[in-house]
């Protein structure tokens, strides 16, 4: 049962260099105890402070979304023109997220968070995806000009 967690632990820290599916199955990392980077969740689960309120139910039972503003007022959360809240995390991420494409829009002014790499079609990737072998821009960008060819 040991050697089981221990996989499982493996393969949700190899799991988690890529950037999750927007549903982020975060169950599988369960530390003892949470960085000052994390929230506790009521469970005991650890997940991104930058995922408290951010609309995305991260914690399994769903304690990070838990008594949030209603007005997408939250550091995590951006108010999309039609009113909705979504992530800040998906601004710029090249889904449309918010249903209006508010999300998607004047990308090539938005500066992409720290540790994050703006693509030349705007789209904000995490800058280790550069020379990764994956093509994270969606258009190459971050795959030319490598001196390897990946894994
Ligand atoms: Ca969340
Ligand atoms: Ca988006």
């Amino acid at each position: 049962m040991k050697l089981f967690l221990f996989l499982l632990f493996v393969l949700a820290v190899s799991a988690g260099n890529r950037r999750p599916a927007k549903s982020r199955n975060q169950n599988l990392i369960k530390r003892l105890a949470c960085t000052n980077k994390q929230f506790t969740c009521k469970n005991g689960q650890c997940v991104d402070i930058e995922w408290v309120c951010d609309t995305v139910h991260d914690c399994d039972d769903f304690s990070d979304e838990v008594n949030c503003p209603t007005d997408c007022s939250h550091p995590n959360q951006l108010k999309c023109a039609n009113g909705q809240c979504t992530s800040r995390d998906f601004i710029c991420d090249g889904s449309n997220d918010c249903g209006d494409l508010s999300d998607e829009k004047d990308c090539e002014h938005f500066a992409c968070p720290d540790g994050e790499l703006k693509c030349s079609n705007f789209l904000c990737i995490e800058s280790y995806w550069k020379c990764d072998g994956y093509n994270d821009c969606g258009n190459g960008w971050d795959e030319q000009g490598c001196t390897t060819t990946g894994k």
